[in-house]
């Protein structure tokens, strides 16, 4: 009721690694619309504001209700410069800034070519500045090379487009277990990425792989690559091979990807393995889906930093970065944890470790959706 003050209000962290965040999103009005403003900002390469957007959507999404008074945000990290947004859609439902990007052309365009596998915001911008407006035209253009992925990306834009399933990365999971059983009885195999936070969808499958022997994961990776193309359930493979090399860390380029050997797929997915059948699409009738899948291979000794890593979501990662470099001066990555003050790094062997070493109340993977 009006006039009447809140009492102990706990205080919300800056910093995603110090909130928990599940799949309930109560405020997912004011999230949307700050995500398609964070992602106008990245097509026009303005890091500052994309990031501030980002941040302020990742703080709304941890709260525990909806915000309905302005007043709501005023002791919440992250939001004081956001307000505007946040009083149009009280007031209207919806908000003026966002639907001038939604009605925006390069918008659109960016967004639809950015949506293919293979196409990033480099490569949707030169389509763009071509005059390509749509998939055909882009397809019909004779100046356009497709690199191998992403030509199977429109072969198999369909299915990838669509939401990938629990059931369905659970049928993955029993495929991949399988394979790597079949080549070595101490392989280890985690689902990781959106599923490992409970999502009931994702747009891909991640799993980390390895073998418990150090070293013998060298040629993991290359061998399920190899049986998952003899069981004829191989559309296409990105296989990187492996870079790391301790000693080129700690590394500082943090949004990069890591050093770890692995790969991007597309793999054949028969409905009959999936519990409940396959997500269902208008006009599917062949039976079996083309689906998103990575594999990540580090060595054993780096597990606890590649699950942690690969766990997400993707501000929980920048967060627990931030904060490991500005509170702690330390540098966390997929692959280790450097103290800058005692110049030496910290062992791991799980993710509770890590967070023992930052300091930081362990946040289970389900309260990571920050
Ligand atoms: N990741 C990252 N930085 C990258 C790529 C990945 O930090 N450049 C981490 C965070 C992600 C996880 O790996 O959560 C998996 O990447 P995805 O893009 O698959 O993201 P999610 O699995 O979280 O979401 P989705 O449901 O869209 O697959
Ligand atoms: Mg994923």
């Amino acid at each position: 009721p009006e006039g009447c003050t809140p009492t102990a209000v706990a205080t919300v962290s800056q910093y995603a690694c110090q909130r928990r965040t599940t799949t309930e999103n109560n405020n997912k009005i004011f999230t949307d619309a700050f995500e398609v403003l964070a992602e106008n900002y990245e097509f026009n390469e303005l890091e500052g504001p994309c990031l501030a957007f980002r941040r302020a959507a990742s703080v709304l999404k941890s709260l525990p209700a909806a915000v309905r008074r302005l007043e709501a945000t005023n002791n919440l990290p992250c939001l004081g410069e956001h307000a505007k947004t946040v009083i149009d859609i009280l007031q209207y439902g919806c908000s003026c800034d966002v639907e001038k990007v939604l009605s925006d052309e390069r918008y659109q365009t960016l967004k639809l070519f950015t949506s293919v596998f293979g196409v990033g915001p480099k490569t949707a911008e030169k389509w763009y500045r071509r005059g390509l407006r749509s998939f055909s035209e882009a397809l019909a253009d004779p100046s356009i090379q497709l690199n191998r992925m992403q030509q199977c990306g429109f072969l198999h834009y369909g299915d990838i487009s669509r939401p990938v399933s629990k059931a369905e990365a659970q049928a993955l999971t029993n495929i991949i277990d399988e394979v790597i059983r079949t080549i070595t009885p101490d392989a280890v195999l985690a689902l990781t990425g959106g599923f490992r936070r409970g999502k009931e969808f994702g747009h891909d499958v991640d799993f980390i792989l390895t073998t418990l022997e150090l070293g013998k994961e060298e040629n993991l990776l290359q061998s399920v690559v190899r049986k998952l193309k003899k069981q004829g359930l191989l559309l296409f493979c990105d296989y990187q091979v492996s870079n790391f090399d301790m000693s080129k860390l700690p590394c500082h380029n943090f949004e990069a990807m890591d050093y770890f050997a692995k790969c991007f797929l597309i793999l054949r997915l028969e409905g009959s393995l999936v519990e409940g059948g396959l997500h269902p699409a208008e006009g599917d009738c062949r039976g079996w889906k083309a689906v998103r899948v990575d594999l990540v291979s580090p060595p054993m000794d780096r597990y606890a930093f590649a699950l942690l890593g690969w766990s997400g979501s993707r501000q929980f990662e920048r967060d627990l970065r931030r904060f490991a470099r500005v509170e702690r001066r330390m540098l966390l990555d997929n692959h280790a944890l450097y103290d800058k003050t005692k110049k030496e790094f910290l062992a791991a062997t799980t993710e509770k470790d890590i967070f023992a070493h930052l300091g930081v109340e362990y946040i289970e993977p389900w309260q990571r959706n920050a």
